[in-house]
This record gives C-alpha cells, sequence and structure tokens, in this order.
C-alpha cells in the first residue's frame, strides 16, 4: 500500500479508491456507526464507519483502536455535508500499521494546557498538535527565504569549523572539548572565519549554523546552543550592512505574512512587516531614554534588560543603537575618526537584542592593539591576523539570532518553543 492523497487533496470528483494515511486523531462510536477522524501533515479528514454498510472484520480492528495509533485507509471518497469540510472516507479496508499505548504523555490536541517541560521531553507528539506544528512550518519557511534573499544579494553560502581553538566573543562563554591532545571548543560564532573569507575575493559570504554559548543564566531568550545567520561583506562599511538587515527583516516579514497565513491564524499572530527605514539611535540617546525612566546607566554600560525594554517601549518597533563605545564592542569593530566610538551596531526588537554588528578592523596593526587592550593574545589568532597581511579589504558584517527573530515573527515568548531540541542550562536530553 502507498499513499495515493493527503487529506487536503481530497475531493468529491476522485472516482478510483484512495489510499489516506495518518494517525487517529480522534474516535467516536455512535452506536450504529463509527468516525475515525485521521490526521495527516496537511490536516484532517473524517472515515465513516457504516456498521451495516463495513464488513464486520473491519469493525472488530477499530473497536480497539486506540488513539494517536497510525492507520492506512483504502476507500472511496464521498460528499456528505455532515462531514466536516464536507467530504468523508468510506472504507473498504483498514491497516492498523501501528499502535499507540494509553494515556498519552501530553494530550496531542492542545486542550490541556501542557508544561512546555513535559512537551519538549514528547516533542514528537507536540508536533502532532497543530499549533507546535506552525511554528516549525515558519521555522522552514523564514531559513528558505532568508537563503533566497541573501542568494538574491549575492552571497555564497560558506560553512565554518565548529570545533575550534580560540574564542571570539569573549573567553567565559566556552565550551571546552576533547580534542585529541589539544584544548579545544565548540565555537561561539563564525566570526573569524567569515572574516577570513574577505581576504580570499569571495566578497560576501553567509552562514546559517549553530553557535554554542556556555552561558550559565538560564532566561527565556537565551539558549546554550542556537542557531546564528551571519553574513560578511567586503568593500563596504557598517551602513551598508545595516541596509542589507533591515530589508531581510521585512522581506521575511513579508513572505511569511503572505505565504503562512494559515500558520499564523494557528498562532493566533497579527504579523505586519516593519516599516523601513528602520529608527536608527545613539547609543547616547539610548543611554538617556533608560535614565529619564528610571534605569540608572553610566557612559560605558551595556543596557541591561529593563532598559532593553524602556527603549523598545518608547520606540515601538525594530530599531538600530548605533555609535555604541569602543571599550565594550570586541576587539574586531573599527572605531571612528573619534575613537571613543566604534562603527558597530545592534538591531533592536521592542523585547530583545536580535542582531549585533560592525565594519571591522582591517588595518593588522590596530587588531593587534585591540587585542591587546582587551587581554587577548594576538599570537594565538595567527591564523587570523595572517589573512590582514596580503590584501585585505575594508569589510563589514552581522550575527542575527534565528531563534529571537522566530520568537518576533511567532510572538512566542520563550525561545525553546521555537527550537526542536533546545539546549539550555537543565537540558541535554532529548
Ligand atoms: P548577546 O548575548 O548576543 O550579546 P543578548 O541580548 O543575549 O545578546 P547579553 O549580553 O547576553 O545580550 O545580555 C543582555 C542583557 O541581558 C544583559 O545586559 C543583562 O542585563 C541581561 N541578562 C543577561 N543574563 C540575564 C539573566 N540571567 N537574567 C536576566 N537578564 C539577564
Ligand atoms: P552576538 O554575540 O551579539 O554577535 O550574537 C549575535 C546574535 O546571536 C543571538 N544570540 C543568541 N540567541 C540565543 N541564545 C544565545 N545564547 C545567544 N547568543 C547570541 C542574538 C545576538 O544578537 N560575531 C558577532 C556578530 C558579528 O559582529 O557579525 C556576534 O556573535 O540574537
Amino acid at each position: 500500500w502507498r499513499r495515493t492523497h493527503y487529506s487536503e487533496e481530497l475531493n468529491a470528483d476522485i472516482e478510483e479508491d484512495v489510499t489516506i494515511a495518518g494517525w487517529v486523531h480522534e474516535i467516536r462510536d455512535l452506536g450504529g456507526v463509527m468516525f475515525l477522524i485521521i490526521r495527516d501533515r496537511k490536516g484532517k479528514v473524517q472515515v465513516t464507519l457504516p456498521e451495516k454498510k463495513v464488513k464486520d472484520k473491519l469493525m472488530d480492528k477499530i473497536s480497539e483502536i486506540s488513539k494517536e495509533s497510525v492507520l492506512m485507509v483504502q476507500g472511496q471518497v464521498k460528499e456528505d455535508e455532515r462531514a466536516p469540510g464536507g467530504l468523508e472516507v468510506l472504507p473498504k479496508e483498514i491497516k492498523v500499521l501501528s499502535d499507540a499505548e494509553t494515556p498519552l504523555p501530553i494530550d496531542v490536541a492542545g486542550e490541556v494546557n501542557t508544561e512546555l517541560d513535559n512537551r519538549l521531553n514528547s516533542r514528537f507528539l507536540d508536533l502532532r498538535n497543530p499549533e507546535t506544528l506552525s511554528v516549525f512550518k515558519i521555522r522552514d519557511k523564514t531559513f528558505t527565504e532568508v537563503r533566497k534573499f541573501l542568494e538574491k544579494e549575492g552571497f555564497i553560502e560558506m560553512t565554518s569549523p565548529k570545533m575550534v581553538a580560540t574564542a571570539t566573543e569573549g573567553g567565559t562563554e566556552l565550551f571546552p572539548i576533547s580534542y585529541f591532545e589539544k584544548e579545544a571548543f565548540l565555537n561561539q560564532s563564525p566570526q573569524l572565519f567569515k572574516q577570513i573569507m574577505m581576504a580570499s575575493g569571495l566578497d560576501k559570504v553567509y552562514e546559517i549554523g549553530p553557535i554554542f554559548r556556555a552561558e550559565e543564566h538560564d532566561t527565556r531568550r537565551h539558549l546554550n546552543e542556537t542557531t546564528s545567520i551571519d553574513i560578511e561583506m567586503a568593500f563596504s562599511d557598517h551602513t551598508d550592512v545595516m541596509g542589507i538587515l533591515e530589508r531581510l527583516i521585512n522581506y521575511v516579514y513579508e513572505k511569511i505574512e503572505q505565504e503562512c497565513s494559515e500558520e499564523l491564524k494557528k498562532l493566533d499572530k497579527d504579523l505586519k512587516p516593519p516599516e523601513l527605514p528602520f529608527e536608527r539611535i545613539k547609543y547616547d540617546e539610548a543611554v538617556d531614554i533608560c535614565n529619564k525612566k528610571g534605569i540608572e546607566i553610566t557612559w560605558g554600560e551595556d543596557f541591561p534588560t529593563p532598559g532593553e525594554k524602556a527603549i523598545g517601549e518608547e520606540i515601538g518597533d525594530y530599531y538600530f543603537i548605533v555609535d555604541w563605545p569602543s571599550e565594550i564592542k570586541p576587539f574586531y569593530a573599527q572605531p571612528k575618526e573619534e575613537k571613543e566610538i566604534s562603527k558597530a551596531f545592534d538591531l533592536m526588537h521592542p523585547e530583545f537584542e536580535l542582531s549585533s554588528g560592525a565594519q571591522r578592523v582591517h588595518s593588522i596593526e590596530l587588531l593587534k592593539k585591540r587585542m591587546i587592550n582587551q587581554d587577548l593574545e594576538p599570537s594565538e589568532f595567527k591564523f587570523y591576523l595572517d589573512a590582514f597581511k596580503y590584501g585585505m579589504p575594508p569589510h563589514s558584517g552581522w550575527g542575527l539570532g534565528a531563534e529571537r527573530l522566530l520568537m518576533a515573527i511567532t510572538g512566542k515568548p520563550n525561545i525553546r518553543e521555537v527550537v526542536l531540541f533546545p539546549r539550555d542550562r537543565k537540558r541535554l536530553i532529548p
């Protein structure tokens, strides 16, 4: 037997027998007639078994079936206005491919509010809930559209190693691993590798891949393994890549709004593409907003979560923070003429940070100086610094947290909702 149709492909004009396959969503026995609602990836369809018309053998088989068991049903499609969707299948043969144990560990229909922890423990069952499935259909579409956009802009996809010898984003957040006789870590960012590629002549590269951060804290917007969308672009400054970033966000919102309307409806999410261009506010202005709202910040500090929220409330949409103090941005961020300010930026959603980026230092002398200032040993970065010796164009780039973007699109308040198998402070299984 092979599936001939998904539920949503059925229509009353089909004369030949069809074969559908899926899970038993619901069983109703009205005495004299039984209804099975079969669910597949695309929807649901009713299978109707009137006792008089169906073979006894079939009836016996079905009377013992449990919810969420896997069936294949062969039969005729019939119009009936009493059936949900106006169609039903009258079975000639039913195969039980797999029985489901009872009770189920979580409520698949999503009527009982199951705790996230339990849902994550049985993610395969959780995905049978159309609301959860919608999140992951949107996730799939988001990655597809990000790739389409970047390819159209002339970016080439690269993949960088995830097992590395050095930190890039501060030494405290590294996961050490055992790598034969060497000291090694899981990579925090493709940063150094995408920059090295700027000396290769590829000009525009992107990577979508995992990054690992040993952050101790347990919040709604941090994971220990997360997906980063990274770009790097030669012969550009920070304003060029900020333009690409805002157009990318706007494009992805439009595509999801147009092509995932069913999924958005299931999530009860009204998605409006943010208006272009996004507002740009200076670091100093952001500090003022915080101080005015009673969140004390001194110049040279990063914004604490309440500060981010306060600025987000004031602006109400996506915005960039620019003109950051050089001292709180990584060594690779290019300072402006007035050295204490850098050509780095953060892209903010009203509720959290979504991306950071910068024009990069491309002078090897300045790069070494900034490393030393940040207590990094240039000799450990030889493989990276070498790329700056033989012709390195000016370049810029950013890293965008894919799960943060998906939180914004789906409206899910917890980052764990938008990853199949999240890794956080407490969770390593499944
Ligand atoms: P990135 O980590 O990429 O810089 P982010 O938004 O996660 O982006 P963090 O530096 O991790 O930035 O944290 C930003 C802010 O989040 C910090 O300034 C801090 O106030 C807040 N924060 C960090 N850890 C916690 C925590 N455990 N609880 C509440 N807030 C936190
Ligand atoms: P940054 O450290 O700001 O920059 O990371 C970029 C973006 O990645 C996301 N992100 C996270 N999301 C969930 N959980 C985490 N633990 C986590 N850590 C980071 C955020 C963040 O804005 N190399 C630079 C990028 C560059 O300059 O190109 C970098 O890694 O959305």
